[in-house]
């Protein structure tokens, strides 16, 4: 009740307790920023004023700012994961931690809690819920807003197009034309990065990602299972060029079933999330990433489905259209830029603080993707 600071960090425990309701009128009330870890996104609105976006290594840099400025971190069903905190050791450390989690080995294991609560996340919110009280933190969030400055808008549709087609316009423009309202299974790498930043998660359980598991060609078979229970919704798989061949048989499988998703591949060329690594931190030794493919267009065509390839910013709104119309799977292969890199980047075992921006000169930089 004495925090002037906090900050909530909506984990994957709120969709496992059906807590939605509960931590919205709970952020409510106390009138606190939320922060997303990666697997809870969609378990508070996107567009929710409260919403400050995604924290860690490929988070906001103003939500991990926040977290580093705060006086109290409230935890509710994430477990801290090291994508999460960055150096353990300057981790939040003006912040008391309130942990809410059901499994007591999750608690006190990355990260002390000064006050922990093994339960179930929605029993344990309803009881506070009554005690809590009502609370004003209006300059806290006036002073994460003006961190935010023009990079919250993200918004790229408005760029001149200078002949290069980057994941982010893919996903952004998939994003605007599914309304927000598709189910999305990712793989690994650079592309699910993008997608998180990218594609705003309005509901719950919209978007199916491995998270620490790191499963690399995660994303069709998972899309294939979405879509089987859900028949009623839009399903997309957005995959790496690298993940999808892992998988990439189960295009037999949805064409045998006549499952209908839409495949995404962002085929930059490389194990590209790999390849940022290696380009940041070993000297641009492009080791084993550069990655050769099959013609994308032609296996699909082989199983008798669409295949739509994309090299121009200019084609992507009407080829994500002729996907959507289509009535079974479509495999859409977009060319995209090779050595782009997702920002910002908490480098492994840094300071969740000290992260590495979008150079001055990048062409994506009018993105606003972190201009602080
Ligand atoms: C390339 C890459 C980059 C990544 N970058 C980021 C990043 O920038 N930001 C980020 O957030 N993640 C990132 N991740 C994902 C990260 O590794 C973790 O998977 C993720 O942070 C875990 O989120 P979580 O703690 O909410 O979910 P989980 O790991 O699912 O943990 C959920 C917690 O909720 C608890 N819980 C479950 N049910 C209940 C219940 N009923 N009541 C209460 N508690 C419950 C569980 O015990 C557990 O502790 C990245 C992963 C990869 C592969
Ligand atoms: C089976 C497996 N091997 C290696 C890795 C390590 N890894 C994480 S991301 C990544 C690159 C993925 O490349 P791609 O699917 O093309 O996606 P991109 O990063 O280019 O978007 C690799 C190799 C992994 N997570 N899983
Ligand atoms: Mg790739």
């Amino acid at each position: 009740m004495a925090s002037r600071k906090p900050v909530i960090l909506a984990g994957q425990g709120i969709l496992h307790s059906g807590a939605m309701r509960e931590v919205r009128t709970f952020a409510e009330q106390i009138n606190a920023p939320v922060a997303m870890t990666l697997l809870g996104l969609g378990a508070f609105p996107a567009s929710h004023p409260l919403n400050i976006g995604m924290m860690g290594m490929h988070g906001e840099a103003w939500v991990n700012h926040a977290i580093q400025e705060a006086d109290l971190l409230l935890a509710f069903g994430m477990r801290f994961d090291d994508r999460v905190t960055g150096n353990l050791k300057t981790y939040a450390v003006n912040a008391k931690k309130i942990h809410i989690d059901i499994d007591p080995s999750e608690i006190h294991k990355n990260v002390y809690a000064d006050a922990a609560i093994c339960a179930d996340l929605r029993e344990a919110l309803k009881d506070l819920l009554e005690v809590v009280g009502k609370h004003d933190h209006e300059p806290w969030l006036k002073y994460i807003g003006s961190m935010k400055g023009t990079a919250a808008v993200r918004d790229i549709q408005t760029l001149p197009d200078n002949g290069h087609l980057y994941a982010p316009h893919v996903i952004n423009d998939i994003w605007r034309i599914t309304d927000g309202n598709a189910i999305i299974a990712t793989d690994v790498g650079q592309h699910q990065m993008w997608e998180a930043q990218y594609y705003k998660h309005e509901a719950p359980r919209t978007l199916i990602t491995s998270g620490g598991l790191g499963t690399m060609g995660f994303g069709l078979p998972a899309a294939i299972g979405a879509k089987m229970a859900r028949p009623d919704a839009e399903v997309w798989a957005i995959v790496g060029d690298g993940g999808f061949q892992m998988t990439q048989a189960e295009l037999t499988t949805a064409a045998q079933e006549g499952v209908k998703v839409n495949v995404a591949i962002i085929n930059n060329g490389f194990l590209g999330m790999v390849r940022q690594w290696q380009e940041f931190f070993y000297d641009r030794r492009y080791a084993a990433t550069p990655l050769r493919s099959p013609d994308f267009v032609k296996l699909a065509e082989a199983h008798g489905l669409l295949g739509l390839r994309v090299d121009k910013r200019a084609d992507v709104l009407e080829a994500v259209e002729r996907a959507r119309q289509d009535e079974g799977t479509v495999v859409m292969d977009f060319r995209v830029e090779q050595e782009d890199s997702v920002y910002p980047m908490v480098p492994a075992g840094a300071d969740l603080d000290a992260m590495i921006r979008r150079p001055e000169k990048s062409a994506l930089v009018e993105t606003a993707a972190d201009p602080m």
